[in-house]
């Protein structure tokens, strides 16, 4: 996953002005025509669609933008440099790099089309006709061009779910999302786990997709706190999702049902995403006995289904390649803000 990048950028110096005077004939004292330098080139960071990563940015790390030129006689301005656009993916997070470790935010380019100059380009100096006066017709003087600003920037890509998990309270979401990624969600045995958007990522093969955790309901309402901004993002942006059941409940089908209606409740498109159901739990003794009789419950209805254990880890594997694949054919939707959020009610 190239998620992070650090990268220096220079702006164009800018050009200096000239001492020049005028020669023609028949003038013979002409007056001072010197232009101005061109102001140096800005570099300019832009989110755009055309970055899916910031892969760029490890093999070449150093930018510039180019210089203005010298200022020229007969009131010629020197030629402006030409700014540098840097683009980047939409989620990518600018900052200066400090000397000290860490950075100061420049800026949070969340949306394609946000761009943010990161190095400002220098002026132009003044050519010595600038400087011409009634006491001072011969002006020799001329201003050099300043310097274009250099900086070292730090560019980190916020993660965005591709993956989402869902399913009621404690049939083991954290523990699934724990197994396939280095993410640390909590895991507890009891339902109020989850609040904030905990996101892995998930390698198959060379291949990697980031997974994160929907919560339900009474995990974000037991502890007074609605789910934010950034969770809704990830909801908004995932392409399939994970249905996880526990293989321990009376009836794993009827509970994907329920979440189902719930899920259209909240948010049809959200409803509509392709779906993978797992059956969790597997290496529970009472539930490998009843694996065929739940797959025959889930083939009646014309569901496949994966059996798998988060604990154990067996069928993750296949769970995982399953959702990879479905990933490749799944569209993209359109980034679009939503107020609702998925809340499975527990059940009575
Ligand atoms: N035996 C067994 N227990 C599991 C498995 N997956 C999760 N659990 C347990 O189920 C409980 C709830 O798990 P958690 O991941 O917090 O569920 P979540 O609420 O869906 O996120 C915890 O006690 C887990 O240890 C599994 O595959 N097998
Ligand atoms: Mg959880």
């Amino acid at each position: 996953m190239f998620d992070h990048a650090e990268i220096t950028v220079k702006a164009g110096d800018g050009g200096d002005g000239i001492v020049s005077f005028r020669h023609e004939k028949f003038v013979p004292f002409g007056g001072p025509d010197g232009g101005d330098g061109g102001d140096g080139g800005d570099v300019i960071i832009l989110a755009d669609r055309s970055a899916s990563s910031l892969k760029a940015f490890w093999r070449k790390r150093q930018f510039k933008a180019t210089s203005g030129r010298k200022g020229m006689g007969q009131n010629k301005h020197g030629k402006n440099g030409e700014s540098l656009t840097l683009t980047v993916p939409a989620g990518t997070v600018v900052s200066y790099k400090a000397q000290v470790g860490g950075g100061s935010l420049i800026a949070d380019l969340d949306q394609a089309g946000q761009s943010v100059v990161v190095a400002k380009g220098g002026k132009g100096g003044w050519g010595n006709a600038r400087f011409a006066s009634s006491t001072n017709q011969a002006p020799q003087t001329a201003e050099e061009g300043t310097e274009g600003k250099e900086h070292s920037l730090i560019l980190e890509l916020k993660l965005i779910a591709d993956v989402g998990v869902i399913g009621y309270p404690n049939v083991g979401k954290s523990t699934l999302l724990a197994a396939v990624s280095a993410a640390k969600p909590r895991i507890a045995s009891y339902p109020f786990t989850t609040l904030e958007p905990v996101l892995g990522v998930v390698e198959v093969g060379r291949l990697s997709f980031v997974l994160a955790e929907i919560p339900g309901l009474i995990e974000g309402a037991h502890l007074g706190k609605g789910l934010g901004h950034d969770f809704l993002r990830h909801i908004v942006r995932t392409r399939v999702l994970i249905h996880l059941l526990d293989g321990g409940s009376p009836s794993p089908a009827e509970d994907m049902a329920q979440v189902n209606t719930e899920l259209s409740l909240f948010d049809s498109a959200l409803a509509q995403k392709p779906q993978l159901v797992a059956v969790n739990k597997l290496d529970l003794p009472q539930v490998k006995a009843r694996q065929e009789e739940l797959r025959e419950s889930f083939v009646s209805i014309g569901t496949p289904v994966f059996f798998v254990s988060a604990v154990s880890g067996e069928g993750i594997p296949e769970l995982m390649a399953a959702t990879e694949k479905m990933l490749q054919s799944a569209p993209r939707p359109e980034p679009a803000k939503r107020k609702k959020v998925f809340r499975p009610q527990p059940k009575p």
